[in-house]
């Protein structure tokens, strides 16, 4: 299967190269067709939430601009495109009836990107939630998840015959934790046990939403995938203590075991229940809601950008999307980090890899990994970006490792395509291998594209280190 012949490591032949974007994050064109505000256009326009008051109001502005983004896509030789769809544009309040021109523009983008041979992987969840869901309750209410369900199958409706893989949600953790306890993201509450409630809900519309995409996905030629995407935390303990292991074992709970095991397990650990029994009591679990949630994927999504160390000390300012963690203390990055002040360390994303496999037994595919730079382009227009590439490498390499250790991953999708609205950080971060001119538009392949077209080419990455060297930036003809 994989080798490592010609000093190049190669991967299976079936493994799937990509690239990531989400909705909010690159279209723009918030009021066009018929699109109604979500959770983020409420939040982005709440003086002091996003840095520099940045909107995703004119974003990549990819939402006119998708023909030309295919054809960059085309040219970096992309077999697939991750994209979410923005469920206010389907439907705009959030429930009833379809918004056509909404959901025509996400067939055009199919049909655009199957003309060039590229696969759609769509995500139904990237954290746009329609306002009006949001005022009646959010993912604080049970019927949230209801409507979801109805969202994904009004999608699959329409787009079931063309996409070969679908995603219900991307990161519930961020989704309720970020949104709900730490008030980071969207809508911005500060509550832990409405951030429980609303994990939970999230992933009962993942369940939901899994049974209308099986019943409205034809079931030939071949029956199309439906996953769930995790932002896995690879765990390590900061000191070689007890506290410093019971640390380990509460953020493993809260950030991994508390999504995976419902999903994969067929319910909720009772040790991170009791964990959070001062906060909760879990009584917005009902009889049957573990069995809807369990409901088998195909595969598991996992996002991974970098590595986590606790141990127990004083908490830190600021409210915390650790809910009942207030004594566990995140240990400070010692090593080399990205512009985000993320600690680099691939074998982070190795050891996550083999706990699932160990663990739960479920094929994988990484749906999201990259890194933010200060990135601009030089006095010759070229963006040079060797720290992008050396991440990029040295996650590759620690995932053919993996693969070579028996470990059943399908793909990879690096994040992102494009520079974006990196949310609450507004477009301060550039986490793109091409470089976006906003005042422009203006697209620019950083050198890290040259690469990855370079490595989607040969299915595999040299063997020894390439870091700021050997950059062809010679396009197709
Ligand atoms: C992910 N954290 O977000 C998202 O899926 C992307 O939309 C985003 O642009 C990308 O990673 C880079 O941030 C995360 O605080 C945001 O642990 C925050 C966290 C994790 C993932």
């Amino acid at each position: 299967m994989t080798g490592s012949t010609n000093g190049r490591l190669r991967f299976p032949p079936a493994f799937l190269w990509g690239a990531s974007t989400a909705a909010y994050q690159v279209e723009g064109a918030v009021t066009e067709d018929g699109r109604g505000p979500s959770i983020w256009d409420t939040f982005a326009h709440t003086p002091g939430r996003v840095l520099g008051g940045d909107t995703g109001d004119v974003a990549a502005d990819h939402y006119r601009r998708f023909r030309r983004d295919v054809t960059l896509m085309a040219e970096l030789g992309l077999p697939a495109y991750r994209f979410s769809v923005s469920w206010p544009r389907v439907q705009p309040g959030g429930r009833g009836p379809v918004n056509r021109p909404g959901l025509d523009h996400y067939d055009r983008l199919v049909d655009e990107l199957a003309g060039k041979g590229i696969a759609p992987i769509v995500t139904l969840y990237h954290w746009d939630l329609p306002q009006e869901l949001e005022d009646t309750g959010g993912w604080g209410a049970r019927d949230t998840a209801a409507r979801f369900a109805d969202f994904a199958g009004l999608v699959a409706d329409r787009l079931g015959d063309r996409v070969p893989w679908w995603t219900t949600l991307n990161e519930p953790w961020c989704a309720a934790f970020l949104g709900y306890a730490s008030g980071e993201h969207a809508p911005g509450h500060q509550d832990p046990a409405l951030a429980l409630r609303a994990a939970h809900h999230l992933l009962l519309a993942h369940g939901l939403g899994t049974r209308a995409l099986r019943a409205a996905l034809p079931s030939s030629p071949s029956a199309a995938k439906v996953s769930v995407t995790l932002n896995l935390f690879a765990v390590s303990a900061g000191s070689d203590t007890p506290a410093a292991a019971e640390a380990v074992h509460r953020i493993d709970g809260l950030g991994n075991r508390l999504f995976l095991d419902p999903l994969l397990r067929g319910g909720y650990p009772a040790a991170v229940l009791a964990d959070t029994a001062a906060i909760t009591g879990w009584d917005f679990v009902r009889d049957g809601d573990e069995a809807v949630i369990a409901a088998p994927i195909d595969v598991l999504g996992i996002n991974y950008y970098s590595p986590t160390v606790v141990d127990i000390g004083p908490p830190a300012a600021g409210p915390s999307p650790w809910p009942g963690c207030a004594d566990v203390r995140f240990v400070p990055p010692s090593g080399p980090t990205t512009a985000m002040g993320w600690p680099i360390d691939a074998r982070g994303l190795g050891r996550i890899l083999r706990r699932v496999h160990d663990d739960y037994r479920v094929p994988m595919v990484v749906t999201e990994n990259g890194a933010a730079f200060d990135d601009r382009p030089g006095s010759d227009g070229a963006v040079r970006d060797p720290e992008r590439i050396a991440y990029l490498h040295e996650h590759l390499a620690v995932l053919h490792e993996a693969i070579e250790a028996g470990v059943d991953l399908r793909g990879y999708f690096v994040w992102s395509l494009l520079d974006n609205f990196e949310w609450a950080f507004g477009y301060a971060k550039r986490f793109g291998i091409v470089h976006v001119d906003y005042a422009t538009q203006r697209r620019t392949w950083k050198d890290s594209a040259y690469w990855y077209r370079d490595v989607i080419r040969d299915n595999g990455i040299t063997w020894h280190q390439p870091a700021s060297t050997g950059i062809n930036r010679d396009r197709p003809a």
